[in-house]
């Protein structure tokens, strides 16, 4: 039996074809409705309603139940969450680990705390898919991707850092700032898996650029890239572009952010996750 993948709908992978792969959802709430990213949900209506929406908005992490029923009965098991930092996805992901090996301890089931979302957890899974499909061992499937982490990053571009903020993401004052007309907050996903801020470029142009800056400064050269966008498929095509104009060799997909991150990255947001070496 091959290794399943399961991933938190945060890494915005609802489906993937190339493995044996589930997606555990997370929730956006709001006082009236509940929506769950999964792949029933019409995000583009989600969206609408948010806009409309007046008071409390959050969200909320698979539990417990949620990941034993996608870590399944049996077969062994590799889990990728969203950082643990922002979320209980991990913590909950442990626990369900710790339960179905006590229950089975013949079973390996791992979790990797992604330190990131979106995107980077994306290139994770689509790299543990080719070790699984290259038959390597377990460890050594868990071993490579973890390696493989350390060598991809996130950087988000965003217009609004409102729903961030309301929910103690950001820091309010930082995110005052992104209000203003045409800014930009360009930020990266931490070593220790928070958001931390870079730059606040005016325009899209000034943001392409500044997205390419970090690209480059933390050692990009050609390789892997995905872009999630939150209705942006201009802003994510545009950037495609600039990047393979500097990178010919660059391998980029660009796909829709799902409801978890399309409610933190908002309109217009901009997620890439891509790899330090070429793979
Ligand atoms: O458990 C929950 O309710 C989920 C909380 C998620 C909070 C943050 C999600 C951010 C998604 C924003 C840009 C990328 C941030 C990178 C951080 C490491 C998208």
């Amino acid at each position: 039996m091959a290794i399943k993948i399961v991933s938190d709908s945060s890494s915005n992978l609802l489906s993937f074809a190339a493995a044996s792969y589930s997606a555990v959802p997370l929730k956006v709430i709001t006082k009236e409705k509940e929506y769950s990213d999964d792949a029933a949900l019409d995000v583009e209506g989600m969206i609408a309603d948010l806009r409309k929406v007046h008071g409390r908005t959050g969200t909320s992490c698979p539990n417990v139940f949620e990941w034993r029923e996608a870590m399944g009965d049996d077969g062994d098991v590799i889990a990728i969450t969203i950082t643990s930092n922002l979320s209980g996805s991990y913590a909950a992901a442990m626990q369900a680990k710790k339960e179905l090996e006590q229950e089975s301890p013949d079973r390996h089931i791992a979790v990797i705390d992604s330190l990131s979302t979106g995107p980077e957890m994306q290139l994770v899974i689509e790299h543990l898919a080719e070790l699984i499909a290259a038959d390597k061992p377990f460890s050594e499937v868990e071993r490579e991707a973890r390696a493989y982490l350390a060598h991809t990053h996130l950087i988000f571009c965003l217009q609004s850092l409102e729903n961030l903020a309301r929910n103690g993401r950001v820091n309010l004052l930082v995110a005052k700032i992104a209000g203003a007309l045409g800014i930009r907050i360009v930020g990266i996903a931490s070593a220790e898996g928070t958001l931390e801020l870079l730059h606040k470029p005016r325009g899209a142009v000034r943001a392409r650029e500044s997205i390419l800056s970090v690209m480059r400064k933390q050692g990009y050269q050609g390789g892997r890239v995905r872009i999630a966008h939150c209705l942006n498929e201009a802003g994510a095509t545009a950037l495609a572009e600039a990047i393979r104009k500097e990178f010919p060799t660059a391998q980029i997909e660009i796909l829709k952010t799902t409801a978890l991150c399309s409610f933190y990255a908002e309109e217009g947001g901009l997620m890439i996750g891509y790899e330090d070496i070429v793979s």
